[in-house]
């Protein structure tokens, strides 16, 4: 017979039912390539005004070096953005700017870079544009909500997607950080999001799911979605954290770069522990080797 434990009550052998999921082993690609979980995404920002790499990488010779540098680090997906959605109020880019920025990149990687490719982009035309370049996902910050084609081009096309969470657009997500549970309500939304596009047509197998830290969310939001993460590892879907440099790491473990550092792998090292499927990191050497100890760990069998 269970015996009730005193201490803490979710222990109680079998009295008290907690969520059981289990990290999705990988994601199979419409073209038959396979990620492997958890992996790290790459991120490649081809724009002036990202918040921590803006300018970097806006000539295509060296945005094509850094994807590949990236693959050669360990990333086993590569997101490319022409469009910067820094909180501090970021400027909306024409489309075509968007298209010349990420368009020539993403041939030029063709044949050369053997992982897929991920298209940061909220608008339908760029993202046909990139996956008729080759590029396999599309990972929409509105979560296939700010253009009414992309849910269909996602069906159409039987890529993958990323759905994030997000209130209100780039430029005023901060004023719509409020909530009476962030976890349950963001959790409520990236469910029904997801049986919305599997009901348009999109490949349940291709979904994956991104709570969105630093988007209409403050810093408490964003540690109690980290601290809440394995509830939306539950909805069985494979979870992407994106928690790489931003403000509230930056706030909590210290501006310089190695603190930065450090304080995204800690972030990454529990996103993986609770369960996380992908880390989008801007540092993918070291992200790398922080997946290889958390997942080590969590497969111990100890606890
Ligand atoms: N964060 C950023 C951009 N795209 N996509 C997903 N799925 N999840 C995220 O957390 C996420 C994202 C913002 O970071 P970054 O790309 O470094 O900056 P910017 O938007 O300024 O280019």
């Amino acid at each position: 017979m269970a015996t009730p434990n005193l201490i803490n009550p979710h222990l109680a052998g079998g009295m008290i039912e907690t969520p059981k999921f289990r990290r999705p082993r990988s994601l199979r690609l419409k073209d038959g390539r396979v990620i492997r979980f958890p992996a790290v995404m790459g991120i490649l920002n081809v724009t002036p005004d990202s918040f921590s790499d803006g300018g970097r990488y806006l000539e295509p010779e060296r945005a094509i070096e850094h994807a590949l540098a990236m693959e050669a680090a360990g990333a086993a997906i590569i997101d490319i953005g022409g469009e910067s959605t820094r909180p501090a109020g970021a400027a909306a880019v024409a489309v075509e700017v968007e298209m010349e920025r990420v368009l020539p990149v993403i041939e030029a990687l063709r044949g050369k870079l053997t992982v897929p490719l991920s298209v940061d982009t909220r608008r339908a035309v760029v993202a046909g544009a990139a996956l008729d370049e080759g590029a396999a996902i599309i990972n929409d910050i509105s979560g296939l909500r700010h253009d009414p084609a992309m849910m269909a081009l996602a069906a159409e096309t039987g890529c993958a997607v990323v759905l994030m969470h997000m209130r209100g657009g780039p430029t005023d997500h901060a004023g719509h950080a409020r909530y009476r549970d962030v976890v349950a309500e963001v959790s409520a939304f990236l469910a029904r999001q997801a049986t919305v596009a599997v009901a348009a047509g999109v490949v349940r197998s291709r979904i994956i799911v991104d709570p969105g830290l630093g988007f209409a969310k403050n810093a408490q939001h964003n540690l109690e979605l980290m601290g809440g993460l394995s509830r939306i590892c539950a909805l069985g879907y494979p979870v992407l954290v994106g928690a790489s440099r931003k403000r509230f790491v930056r706030a909590i473990a210290g501006d310089s770069e190695s603190e930065q550092l450090v304080g995204t792998a800690a972030a990454n090292a529990l996103a993986v522990g609770a369960g996380a499927s992908i880390v989008r990191v801007h540092d993918v050497g070291p992200a790398v080797a922080v997946v290889k100890m958390a997942l080590a760990i969590a497969k111990s069998g100890g606890g």
